[in-house]
């Protein structure tokens, strides 16, 4: 059994009815490929008008910050946009900047008292993070945060869009039972 605030679905983030989805983006804030490019397909120019808002505001978003925009035409009300780190062999600081991401969105999520909050694997698509390492990283961070926050009304939806991440988030939930 899972935790009760967290839950795991494998399949398109960009389906889900939810109060935030957190996009994997880059320190740009223009869109790419990947997950990133997928929101911005799904959720159409609105996104990407508020990203160069907050682009010229404060000059992009650094790895393992966060921003938040409108959903735009996306049935989830909000994206938060993290920049996740490349992986660069582990021993530039990568676990500690994604965690970074989960914590920073988290934040930014709870501060907008936002409840139903959707991550996708951060970095293991393009950055090359291993989805193993990745996944720890993820639930190990988000149950660290959810413990520290017991009175949060947060409820975090891992979202796997392919089988080997959905296995991987199945088996660390399971286990940290
Ligand atoms: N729903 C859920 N997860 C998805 C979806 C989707 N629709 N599409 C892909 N994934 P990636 P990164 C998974 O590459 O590694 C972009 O160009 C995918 O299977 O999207 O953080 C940005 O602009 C993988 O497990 O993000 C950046 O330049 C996970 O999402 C760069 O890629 C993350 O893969 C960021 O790279």
């Amino acid at each position: 059994m899972l935790s009760a605030k967290i839950e795991l679905v494998k399949g398109d983030i960009t389906k889900l009815e939810v109060d935030a989805v957190v996009n994997a983006a880059n320190s740009s804030l223009l869109g790419g490929g990947g997950v990133d490019g997928a929101i911005h397909r799904a959720g159409g120019p609105e996104i990407l008008e508020e990203c160069k808002q907050i682009r010229a505001r404060q000059g992009g978003c650094p790895t393992g910050e966060a921003v938040i925009t409108t959903g735009g035409r996306l049935p989830a009300r909000y994206v938060v946009h993290t920049v996740g780190p490349v992986w660069q062999g582990g021993k530039n600081g990568e676990p500690e900047l994604l965690a970074n991401c989960y914590r920073n969105s988290l934040r930014i999520a709870s501060g907008k008292q936002l409840q139903h909050v959707a991550f996708p694997s951060i970095s293991t698509g393009v950055y090359g993070y291993p989805k193993d390492k990745a996944a720890k990283v993820a639930v190990q961070t988000v149950k660290k945060w959810l413990q520290e926050h017991e009175n949060s009304i947060m409820q975090i939806l891992f979202v796997c869009f392919d089988e080997e991440n959905y296995h991987l988030y199945k088996e660390l939930l399971a286990d940290e039972r």
